[in-house]
């Protein structure tokens, strides 16, 4: 299986490694982002694997718990048979594609590749239903994600609880490497990465960090 079609199973939450190894595969032009184009390449070729009996139509029980294809799902209308036909697939895939590009540019950046992966796991949050998901509801998004992250629910994720973030993520969370990230840091380092803050908010002018 190529990693541009791996999957994680359900629970299992990725480590930055694995999620970088992914983003390579399907970014073919190297530009660090996921295009349109790309994306629609990766979403051929994870429908074509899914397919398992190859009738042209994706059924739950083809699907198992592959978190890719559970994202797809939980995308349906209500009211859906379940049953996708490839365009079918393919317009969720592209919905999925434009909530994701949080910042609207046109492109998955690494950063909202990563939260894209939580995000399998955390279920969509999309508060005003317009397919998007906005730097306010980001917030809630980031709640969730920090709650599945916090293992042992101490309120701090440390330790094994950071494995998914890149060392970009961490240096905005925790710019002084105490090794413990608060909720505050966590949505105001991805806030910061995605361009929303015009500093990072998790460091006082001075290079100390604000208190949570
Ligand atoms: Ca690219
Ligand atoms: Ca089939
Ligand atoms: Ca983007
Ligand atoms: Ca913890």
């Amino acid at each position: 299986m190529s990693a541009m079609t791996a999957t994680t199973h359900n629970g299992a939450i990725p480590t930055h490694v694995e999620i970088l190894a992914t983003f390579l595969a399907n970014d073919t032009t190297q530009n660090s982002a996921i295009g349109l184009n790309e994306w629609r390449t990766a979403s051929r070729a994870l429908f074509e694997i899914t397919d398992k009996n190859h009738d042209g139509v994706i059924e739950r029980a083809e699907v198992g718990d592959n978190a890719l294809m559970r994202e797809v799902f939980s995308n349906l209308p209500q009211g859906h048979d379940g049953k996708l036909t490839k365009q079918e697939f393919l317009d969720l895939r592209e919905t999925i594609f434009r909530a994701a590009d949080i910042d609207h540019n046109g492109y998955i950046a690494f950063v909202e590749y990563e939260i894209l992966v939580l995000l399998r796991r955390t279920g969509w949050v999309d508060l005003d239903k317009d397919g998007r998901i906005e730097m306010s509801e980001l917030r809630t998004v980031l709640e969730r994600a920090f709650q599945l992250l916090d293992a042992n629910h101490d309120g701090a994720l440390t330790g094994n609880d950071m494995e998914l973030l890149s060392p970009e993520s961490l240096a905005a969370m925790d710019p002084k490497h105490t090794g413990r990230i608060t909720l505050e840091q966590l949505i105001n380092g991805y806030r910061f990465l995605l361009g929303a803050d015009q500093v990072n908010r998790n460091v006082t002018p001075r290079g100390y960090p604000l208190p949570p």
